[in-house]
């Protein structure tokens, strides 16, 4: 049998609201992989939508379960970073890595700051900033269209874009992450949506479109972003992973749809699993 691959995922847990660690933890256990979190903050729903909710920052918790971990000689062939509890978090998350990961562990940032051009209500104007060091570091990262303006430091417009201004956006990015890019919330008309990728390695720039469902449904952006590492983890290309993570998080919007549920309650990911394993290649037997 393979080695199993195994990821550590930083985000909150919201625990109401489907998204974060929620999405992360079950999408990445379906894809075979040992997950492992650190939470960086408790809240009993998420943000979006919800007035009222609690929120535990967990900064201080963060570093001494990285130490553990250092002290156990764990090792990981992800880190999978999500929403922060704090600007401080986005340095020890820096400190993090430098811990738990060695040369061949893939670090994913999600810069995870807003949507629909607005920073998360929980953010101060100095977090972007914050984030854009952490991005350094990554290996892959998946801004939706709101956090790239965050991290180019320009006005967010909402669309549709043209792939010059898609191209540019890659390239203003690439000078902040040496990595991957893969860019969500691409679009050139109101039919379609998906996303750009760009990918050092080969230098081609590509994009993954699909029919728009129409609404704003919440924590899509957490499935695409674990439905995207966990085809990464099975070995899929760049473009290809970015494929995959579109056509779940289609399918899990169009679930959800069927059902007429409040939107704010996150998308049915679970009913489609066993389609992700089918689309990862884990259908034998
Ligand atoms: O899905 C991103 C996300 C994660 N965590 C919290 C959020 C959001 C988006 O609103 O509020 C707490």
């Amino acid at each position: 049998m393979e080695r199993q691959k195994r990821v550590a995922a930083i985000h909150d847990i919201s625990c109401f609201g489907k998204c974060s660690l929620t999405v992360a933890l079950p999408l990445l256990s379906a894809a075979g992989l040992e997950t492992c979190c650190i939470p960086t903050a408790v809240l009993s729903t998420h943000t979006g939508g919800f007035s009222g909710y609690t929120y535990r920052d967990l900064t201080e918790d963060i570093l001494p379960v990285a130490h553990h971990w250092n002290s156990l000689g764990l090792t990981f062939d992800a880190v999978y970073t999500g929403f922060l509890g704090s600007e401080e978090q986005t340095e020890i998350i820096e400190q993090v890595t430098r811990e738990i990961a060695t040369e061949s562990t893939l670090i994913m940032v999600d810069p995870v700051m807003g949507d629909d051009g607005v920073l998360y209500p929980v953010f101060s104007d100095t977090f972007p900033a914050a984030m854009r060091k952490l991005c350094a570091r990554a290996h892959v990262i998946v801004p939706n269209m709101t956090e790239a303006f965050l991290l180019l430091d320009e006005p967010y417009h909402h669309g549709p874009y043209t792939e010059a201004e898609i191209s540019r956006i890659l390239d203003g990015l690439t000078t902040i992450c040496p990595g991957k890019i893969v860019l969500t919330g691409v679009h050139f008309d109101e039919k379609s949506l998906g996303a750009a990728t760009f990918d050092p390695e080969t230098g081609a720039k590509e994009f993954v479109l699909r029919d728009r469902v129409d609404g704003f449904y919440h924590g899509t952006g957490d499935v695409y972003a674990a439905t995207l590492l966990a085809a990464l983890m099975h070995g899929f290309t760049l473009h290809d992973a970015a494929g995959i993570a579109a056509d779940y998080t289609v399918l899990s919007i169009t679930t959800t749809k069927a059902m007429d549920k409040d939107l704010r309650y996150g998308v049915n990911f679970e009913y489609n699993l066993p389609t992700l394993m089918r689309m990862l290649g884990r259908n034998e037997g």
